[in-house]
């Protein structure tokens, strides 16, 4: 039946980016039978949006994202269930190496070509680099270069997904967590060819009128996307400053550099994140998704909120405390705490799976944030909305439809495939 706003709609993992944000335009729009299904509440806890920060910036990969970007950037700053959690230090994106730097000038080619050349700014040498980021070390970046984006800074992640949370209640979204937000499988009709909505482990049968997987990188452990997602987990670690040293770096820019990691100015606990830079490790097993006929290769997902002793490979802590060595070189021996990983879903080309799935009538996927999805939390469900009312863009269409062997999405569009987490000790300590 054509969607009305007394439709049922379901969104499965609904408490983390994507599916929070699809609840929130949902509700604006008046849509007033919405639930939202996820293991943990808001902000979901196995949510990579769970997360203390994330980057702000104005993605310029192709018109769809720079036009996204730039929508956010606007909620970001004037929607007030956003905008105290966006924290504009600017961004400084630097590297010492001859690739980077080549990508550097790329990026301000393409800054340029965009009409937005002059939200960045060329940095030459340590001096210029470290007159925006005097907290950097000059003998760590000897020969560096830079480009610092002004329209750029971190957000606070999970406390946004957090205040969407507050204004789905207000809206009067209904939720459903734990055993009874666990997807088990989708319900089809008798001819398999709509779905009808999801049991979950609880033995609830759910029914919609539309069914929206945002379940992230679960979304294909849940049900077979044909390898169209690749799950990765990329790690981080936390240190505590003193207050004199949080002060500080109270205001740093977000320092990143493609070649060893980034890190963004310490919360109001006093707590840096640091991360790493590289392409991703996999967890392949074999698992039988739903819609796959017998088990295949996937990789699965492990959730730090279910196990919460997991740390990160011995691997990562090396690249890690180097990471912490050339931008935080005084504080190399603080101690390291909260330890994880951090999942996403890779695409071939990086761009999201937002689509019906031809499989199942009624039945949307909106998940393959490929990395880079957390910054459009304010402004991706509107258009998940457009694509469940059928007037969503021909380009965005296009971008985020359903594409089988277009590509690897093991590789996507990384330096390297990922390292798989079974050939890595040190992270397991249970
Ligand atoms: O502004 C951005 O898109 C930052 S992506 C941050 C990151 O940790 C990547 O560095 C990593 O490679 C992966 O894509 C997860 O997200």
């Amino acid at each position: 039946s054509p969607l009305n706003l007394h439709s049922t709609i379901l969104i499965v993992g609904g408490g983390g980016t994507l599916g929070s944000s699809t609840a929130l335009h949902l509700a604006r729009k008046g849509y007033r039978d919405i639930r939202v299904l996820d293991v943990y509440p808001i902000p979901s806890a196995q949510s990579a949006g769970n997360d203390t920060n994330k980057i702000m910036g104005i993605s310029l990969r192709n018109p769809v994202d720079k036009q996204l970007s730039l929508e956010a950037e606007d909620l970001w700053t004037n929607d007030p269930t956003f905008a105290p959690y966006y924290h504009q230090t600017g961004q400084l994106e630097c590297s010492g190496s001859v690739s980077g730097i080549e990508n550097l000038k790329v990026t301000l080619h393409e800054l340029q070509e965009a009409g937005l050349g002059d939200t960045a700014e060329w940095l030459e040498n340590e001096d210029e680099i470290l007159e925006r980021v005097p907290q950097l070390s000059r003998s760590e970046i000897q020969g560096w270069k830079g480009l610092f984006f002004r329209r750029s800074g971190w957000l606070a992640a999970a406390k946004a997904i957090e205040s969407v949370g507050r204004e789905l209640v207000q809206h009067g979204v209904q939720f459903s967590f734990g055993d009874s937000g666990t997807f088990q499988s989708l319900i089809l009709s008798d001819d398999g060819k709509i779905c009808l909505g999801v049991l979950t482990k609880d033995g609830t049968r759910h029914l919609a009128d539309r069914i929206v997987l945002a379940s992230g990188a679960w979304s294909p452990s849940l049900v077979d996307l044909e390898d169209q997602c690749c799950s990765k987990c990329w790690v981080f670690a936390h240190m505590r400053l003193s207050p004199d040293e949080a002060k500080y770096f109270a205001g740093c820019p977000v320092v990143y550099n493609e070649d060893i990691g980034f890190f963004m100015e310490p919360n109001e606990a006093g707590i840096i994140k640091v991360c790493d830079e590289f392409p991703g490790f996999t967890r392949y097993k074999m698992h039988q998704p739903f819609g796959a006929s017998q088990p295949k290769k996937i990789s699965v997902p492990r959730s730090h909120a279910r196990h919460p002793t997991d740390t990160y490979p011995d691997a990562s802590e090396v690249t890690i405390k180097k990471a912490i060595a050339t931008f935080l070189p005084s504080f190399k021996d603080k101690e390291l705490f909260n330890r994880t990983m951090c999942w996403c879903t890779d695409t071939p080309d990086a761009n999201l799976l937002i689509c019906e799935d031809p499989r199942w009538r009624n039945f949307f996927l909106a998940t393959g944030d490929s990395g880079h999805s957390f910054k459009l939390l304010p402004i991706i469900g509107k258009h998940i909305v457009e694509l469940l009312e059928g007037t969503l863009q021909q380009d965005m269409l296009q971008a985020w439809r359903w594409r089988p062997g277009s590509g690897d999405a093991r590789k996507s569009r990384r330096a390297a495939p990922a390292k798989d987490l079974a050939d890595l000790p040190g992270w397991k300590h249970a």
